[in-house]
């Protein structure tokens, strides 16, 4: 049988039109002569498949059959985007995919282009996970992940009259070639109950027990997750719910049909959503029950795949690293402490530490209204169980702390898993940190700051040696590859080859033709093609047609107040209100054309940031039918930012945004995919800011603003009412009051917000500041060739920023476990 296997693969042209023909004939049931785009992307994406899953085979046998350590990587979010020119390029066999394809008579841009994103996180976080997974398949680690397979990705966002729309994005519409539904695997998960003291028949010791109440079923469905340069193929383990039975008989039989159906869609309705909220915590039971079944199929499933392996359980944590994406897998902690204790008997010491070897947590976000706490009666009634492990875990700890700082109560209080307010709630990142066995930040400034703020009682109480840092990272090989195919191609002139895809490090090379003209005027080239292309895409979602020659002023993400969308667009009024009040004919000696470029989802709940949008769209609308301005000034909000767009604004940048206050990004990653597509930045001191200037050197980049260290101050001057708001912003503000960009009312909240409440966010301390940088920018910009030299500079030092050096970081120092090559 072996010989056989894999016989199917395709290794050439030919070989790959034969397996479309078969997929158009035989999987689609369709006449190759009636065959559209669709049809002919899920033909060539099932032959793709078809050949990952061959690897995926021999890859899951060979970790199998080595009995290696494996890393599961727990994540809530994952962010994919589009999977089909991701396996051609990581399979390298994306020419010989288009050439296939051209003879039978389509254009693989357009296939590529009928594929629905896989939209299965929020922002930052879901996009992280899935670079992760990139590295780690590319890296040749064991590695799996573990989320939810929601039915609904993150919202689309429509723009009706200026306001965001939300719309359902129901991303399984047609058959999903990417997914392979394990329907075998289904893995029974309890709710709420009761729990009772039995006797242990072996042992005759008393034990507690759990009796669910609701039982739901977690079915697998995983997605293959080829590396780059490596047949080395991971997997990516969904869970989907469903009812234990089709109906309730005894129901059936009384006649309540209706009801059983009901809980029926109950049970599904579990995997049926992605939250949309981003760095912002609200405690729904829904999402809790997302959590524990979640977490529940995957300890499940991974303690299985133990067992098998006949290993005493002390072995456990050299056989299994869990990582924690933030605190929303944390149940993970308690739900192994239940199985070891409750399930298998062990001692409750020695099943602690077991836990604590397994897990790392890693923290994202400083910011309070971000951290999960959930009620515990909410708690209580869903998970009795755990409720009471929860109590034992923090009693055990607590009592550690009181041995070592005795009569210390404000410690206790502030290190305790409960707080004690009116209702009490679970600090989950309490019940992370005391669970796992290392906490990471991901930027240094973050990993600094979390020691010296919101866990700097935990550092007391463990030493610092727990708390680390593992700086973010992206995967170059959609963020530059496939995202910039001519810049990849150039730098692969120069480098020799495409090999620095994986050791991006060797893009230093890149620095010695910073000189050559020849090299400059054609990397600038590849930029105004890129920005052609941003054009395109600007004009068929926004109407509004744009010059590739301005310069092209990007701020695509989550819209945010701590990441200052309103700062970039008081500075675009700015801007205008300068253009009309300069004569005309020295506009253009004093200003450099700009296009100013939003893009961004508000989450459907957060009034502040769709008027943000709102504002956005107002200022756009007036800016960019003034026919004084022309081409001086152009405002758009290009809508549903998404991953795939994305790869096509971050290549078409000059110029990005990032300019939250500090102290507030953790960490940003779309900064680093900017410079690497050789835009440059302006920023704050925030977040990878900081290591992206030590990387690539304080000339080249726009830094501004105030420093972490002294936001506190700030914020308490605010407070006293001894702030100042300076003259630029009141004439900002006095245009939006005259109702120049529309009815003022719907704005006056978000200047009421900086002029009388406290402006949290700083934006009146930085206003000024962040003017300067934009002038120093339009200077800069002029010189068309040091610009194009800064930017050359720039992404030959980005390196450090590929997500495989994350995960060589965290495979080191905090899971240690090792790469293992399959050889085939
Ligand atoms: C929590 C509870 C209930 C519902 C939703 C949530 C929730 C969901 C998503 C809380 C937070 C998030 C996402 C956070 C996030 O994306 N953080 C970003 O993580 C990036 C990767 O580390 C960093 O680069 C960003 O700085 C950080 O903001």
């Amino acid at each position: 049988i072996w010989k056989r296997y894999g016989a199917n693969e395709f290794s050439d042209v030919d070989g790959f039109e034969s397996q479309f023909v078969k997929h158009v004939e035989t999987t689609l049931a369709r006449s190759i002569y009636n065959c559209d785009n669709l049809a002919a992307y899920q033909a060539t994406s099932n032959s793709i498949r078809d050949k990952l899953i061959v690897h995926w085979n021999k890859t899951q046998h060979l970790h199998t059959a080595k009995d290696v350590k494996r890393i599961y990587y727990l994540s809530l979010e994952f962010l994919m985007g589009r999977a089909l020119d991701n396996a051609l390029i990581n399979l390298e066999i994306r020419d010989l995919a288009a050439t296939a394809v051209d003879e039978l008579g389509f254009r693989l841009e357009d296939i590529l282009e009928v594929e629905p994103d896989a939209a299965l996180g929020n922002g930052g976080l879901g996009r992280l996970a899935a670079c992760f997974i990139d590295s780690l398949s590319t890296g040749n680690y064991p590695g799996w992940g573990y989320g939810l397979r929601y039915q609904y990705g993150i919202f689309s966002q429509k723009i009706v009259d200026g306001y965001q729309a939300e719309a359902p994005d129901y991303w399984l519409r047609f058959s999903n070639p990417w997914e392979l539904p394990r329907l075998e695997i289904q893995i029974p998960v309890d709710f709420y109950g009761y729990t009772t003291t039995v006797k242990d028949p072996q042992t005759g010791k008393s034990k507690k027990q759990w009796n669910g109440g609701e039982q739901i079923l977690a079915v697998a469905y995983d997605f293959p997750i080829p590396g780059y340069g490596t047949s080395n193929v991971n997997n990516l383990r969904m869970w989907s719910s469903k009812p234990t039975t089709e109906f309730d008989f005894q129901k059936f039989n009384e006649g309540d049909y209706q009801d059983s159906l009901a809980q029926q869609q109950r049970a599904e309705s579990i995997t049926a959503v992605l939250y949309p909220n981003d760095n912002f915590y609200k405690g729904k039971e829904l999402r809790l029950k997302q959590q524990y079944f979640w977490v529940a199929a995957s300890l499940h499933d991974i303690v299985r795949r133990f067992i098998k392996t006949k290993r005493p359980w002390d072995q456990f944590p050299d056989q299994v690293a869990i990582q924690l994406n933030d605190t929303h897998p944390t149940l993970a902690v308690v739900e192994l402490q239940r199985i070891l204790t409750d399930l298998q008997g062990l001692e409750w010491d020695v099943a602690w530490s077991i836990v604590q070897r397994t897990f790392g947590y890693t923290n994202h976000t400083v910011m309070a209204e971000a951290l999960e706490k959930w009620p515990v009666d909410l708690f209580g009634t869903l998970l009795p169980r755990h409720l009471e492990i929860v109590y034992d875990i923090n009693l055990a700890f607590l009592q550690m702390v009181e041995k070592k700082f005795p009569n210390d109560r404000g410690l206790l209080s502030s290190v305790s898993v409960i707080e004690e307010s009116q209702p009490k709630n679970i600090r989950m990142a309490n019940l992370a940190i005391i669970g796992s066995h290392r906490v990471n930040g991901v930027a240094e400034l973050h990993s600094q700051l979390i020691k010296q703020t919101i866990f700097s009682d935990f550092v007391k109480v463990y030493g610092s040696d727990k708390f680390t840092n593992v700086t973010n990272g992206i995967t170059p090989r959609r963020w530059l590859r496939q995202a910039n195919p001519g810049l990849a191609a150039l730098i692969a002139s120069k480098l020799g080859g495409y090999g620095y895809l994986n050791d991006l490090n060797k893009l230093k090379g890149l620095e010695q033709f910073v000189e050559d003209p020849g090299f400059r005027a054609e990397w600038a080239a590849i930029k105004t093609a890129n920005k052609t292309k941003l054009a395109a895409l600007i004009a068929s979602t926004t109407g509004v047609t744009v010059n590739p020659n301005s310069l092209f002023d990007v701020q695509v993400k989550r819209i945010h107040e701590y990441k200052r969308q309103q700062l970039n667009i008081f500075g675009v009024i700015w801007r205008y209100l300068q253009l009309k009040a300069t004569p005309k004919a020295e506009r253009t000696t004093k200003f450099v054309p700009k296009v100013s470029i939003f893009g961004g989802k508000a989450a459907p709940g957060y009034y502040t940031a769709k008027t943000i949008i709102k504002l956005v769209n107002s200022v756009g609308s007036v800016v960019n039918s003034d026919p004084e301005i022309g081409d001086l000034l152009k405002v758009v909000f290009i809508p549903d930012y998404n991953v795939s767009k994305a790869e096509v604004i971050c290549p078409g940048s000059d110029l990005s945004e990032h300019i939250s206050t500090a102290g507030t990004e953790a960490s940003g990653t779309s900064n680093m995919k900017f410079v690497l597509n050789g835009g440059l930045i302006i920023g704050t001191v925030d977040g990878a800011n900081v290591e992206i200037t030590r990387e690539v050197g304080e000339d080249n980049i726009f830094l501004f603003g105030n420093l972490a260290e002294d936001v506190e101050d700030l914020r308490h001057e605010h407070h006293m009412g001894r702030s100042h708001i300076p003259d630029s912003l009141v004439q900002v503000f006095d245009a939006i009051s005259s109702g120049q960009f529309g009815t003022p009312d719907e704005f006056q909240s978000l200047l009421d917000g900086v002029r009388f409440h406290g402006d949290h966010y700083l934006v009146s301390d930085d206003f000024e500041s962040y003017l300067e940088a934009q002038k120093l920018v339009d200077e800069e910009f002029r010189k068309k060739e040091d610009w194009v030299r800064k930017s050359i500079i720039s992404v030959a030092n980005m390196g450090f920023f590929s997500s495989d050096r994350c995960i060589e970081e965290y495979a080191e120092n905090i899971w240690n476990i090792e790469p293992l090559e399959e050889k085939v």
